[in-house]
């Protein structure tokens, strides 16, 4: 089958949700960026797009409090989710955060594809491991991204990988990618997956 021809470059804002009643409709397959807050969602939105300031970047975890959608080229929409785990706001509002979340994963869209990012340096929450057995279990398709590869040195990267593996055995199928959004690296290989899992569906 031809890959279908995505242009990342064509990425464009679409709209914020801050409730599930409110997502929008949609004709095309819908790709969510998940992962906790800091695990580098915003920034691998922007280096697929090869844009700088399309998804805003945080320095301090918690920041995004909606659903973001952006619009891929008119063939996905792209969901940048909040990130669960950890917010700099009252623990009320944060509740409010992973409900968002939650109720998004649990509302009955259909989701065609999770990148499922976590930053390559750190070990895997409870979180982390309960989000990615919920996606094996709801036959979910996701891929393992994990992020911020630039701060390992290759030999270190090859070793973390495997002892990351360990936390996933019940998904050892799985597609993993290793990337940088600083350095870019991985992020081409990820692209011609995505449009290659676009033009399957
Ligand atoms: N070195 C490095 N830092 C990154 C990378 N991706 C994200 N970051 C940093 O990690 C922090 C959180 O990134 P952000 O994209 O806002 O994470 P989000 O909360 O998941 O959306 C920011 O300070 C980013 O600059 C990466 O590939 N390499
Ligand atoms: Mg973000």
């Amino acid at each position: 089958m031809n890959p279908m021809n995505v242009n990342f470059n064509n990425m464009k804002y679409k709209m914020t949700c801050a409730d599930v009643k409110n997502l929008p409709d949609t004709t095309v397959p819908e790709i969510v960026i998940s992962g906790r807050s800091n695990a580098g969602k915003s920034s691998l939105i922007n280096a697929l797009a090869n844009m700088n300031k399309l998804a805003r970047v945080s320095g301090k975890p918690g920041k995004t409090r909606e659903i973001i959608y952006f619009d891929l080229d008119g063939k996905a929409l792209i969901a940048d989710l909040p990130g669960y785990g950890y917010s700099a706001a009252s623990k009320e509002v944060t509740a409010k955060f992973s409900d968002l979340c939650d109720n998004y994963f649990r509302c009955g869209r259909k989701i065609s594809l999770v990148l499922f990012l976590m930053d390559v340096r750190r070990t895997p929450s409870e979180e982390d491991v309960g989000m990615l057995e919920f996606l094996n279990k709801a036959g979910i398709p996701y891929l393992i991204v994990f992020t911020k590869c630039d701060k390992l040195s290759n030999a270190e990267l090859k070793k973390q990988l495997h002892s990351l593996s360990g936390f996933f055995d019940f998904a050892e199928d799985a597609d993993v990618y290793a990337v940088s959004s600083k350095d870019k690296k991985g992020i081409n290989d990820l692209k011609s997956t995505i449009s290659d899992i676009l033009s399957r569906i």
